[in-house]
């Protein structure tokens, strides 16, 4: 059926259920070893300080189509055409271009010519920022089915030359199909946003170029106050998901998975003791992904599907947390 136009005509609400999920990275490996031999750095400094230990780093594929390999796994997954989709987003900070967007892109290749798409930009929240937008157009009864996409290529907008950042992001992409359902399984929400500290993780400013205007340096590589980034995640993140656990409808303890923006092992040790769960309850792989950004909670979701740590069939409660540039801050705890 086509969506409704008449808003009016809308009654029913209905709820959204994450119903499948399929993440895709770029077949060539760089491991820490292969980073040391290009700058001054090494295994164990890596490894020890972020749990990092190799990235995957696109040599030929765009945000766009790490992003098509998500959405056609989704698609295959679920026995789905791509016309039955009434919408895809894209969350990047790494997109192909602002116009078309990455969506647009997403769309094309695979023939969703019933959706309608678009980007949204929350940094390292974009996904979770992005799942409860979808969230909210299916639960207004008027869309069915759409599918939400962290992707990122990050390779491309990190100074190669700085250490200091150069080892901690990777190339990826992961995603979840939504679709209208009869439970309720968008249990709690919590977003929050910063711009006062945006400056502390920035990356591809674009400056004003036109002959009218006092030219700008555009800053074209990411740069990062590591300390600031730790300590806003460490304090302010870990309190909001306290704070959105203390008035959520389940218990801490029935939580099966704390799914977290996988941006440094040491600070997900920090988060468990805060939250107060254990350390296993919190899943990682930034060992073998490093930070993919948007792209982190999808990839590991995904990962988890695939081990069976995650069964699909309802009968789990998990949290997902996005943190990072704005500064932008987020949880869903939802059953899956
Ligand atoms: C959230 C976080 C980070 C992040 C911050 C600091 C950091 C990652 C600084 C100290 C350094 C090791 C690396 Cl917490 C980044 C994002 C962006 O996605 C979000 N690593 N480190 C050291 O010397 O130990």
């Amino acid at each position: 059926a086509e969506p409704l136009s008449f808003l009016g005509g809308v009654e029913i609400m209905t709820f959204a259920k994450i119903s499948q999920v399929a993440h895709y990275a770029p077949s060539q490996v760089i491991s820490n070893q292969d980073l040391s031999e290009r700058m001054d750095t090494s295994d164990e400094w890596i490894a020890s300080r972020t749990g990092i230990r190799k990235r995957h780093i696109s040599q030929s594929e765009s945000t766009s189509d790490l992003a098509t390999e998500v959405a056609r796994r989704l698609l295959e997954k679920s026995g789905l055409q791509a016309d039955q989709l009434d919408f895809i987003f894209v969350a990047t900070i790494s997109p192909d271009s602002m116009m078309p967007s990455t969506a647009a892109r997403v769309q094309a290749k695979i023939g969703a010519s019933k959706a309608f798409v678009f980007d949204l930009t929350a940094a390292c929240s974009g996904f979770v920022f992005a799942l409860a937008t979808a969230e909210k157009y299916i639960r207004s009864g008027q869309y069915k089915r759409g599918i939400v996409i962290g992707s990122e290529t990050l390779s491309k907008v990190i100074d190669w030359e700085d250490r200091t950042t150069a080892v901690l992001f990777g190339d990826g992409a992961g995603g979840v199909l939504l679709e209208a359902s009869e439970q309720q399984t968008f249990l709690a929400e919590s977003l929050f946003s910063d711009g006062s500290r945006g400056e502390v993780l920035q990356s591809s400013s674009v400056g004003l170029s036109s002959p009218y205007s006092d030219k700008e340096e555009d800053k074209k590589y990411l740069s990062m106050d590591g300390r600031a980034v730790f300590d806003f995640a460490i304090r302010d993140v870990a309190k909001s998901i306290k704070h959105m656990l203390a008035d959520a409808p389940v218990a801490v303890d029935e939580i099966d998975y704390f799914l977290l923006h996988q941006a440094n092992d040491r600070i997900l040790d920090k988060m468990a003791k805060k939250i107060g769960v254990d350390r296993e309850k919190l899943p990682a792989n930034m060992m073998e992904y490093g930070n993919t950004s948007a792209a982190s909670i999808p990839i590991l979701l995904s990962e988890c599907v695939d081990q069976g740590l995650i069964k699909l069939d309802g009968s789990q409660t998990i949290l997902l947390s996005g943190f990072g540039g704005g500064l932008t801050w987020g949880s869903l705890l939802v059953t899956i």
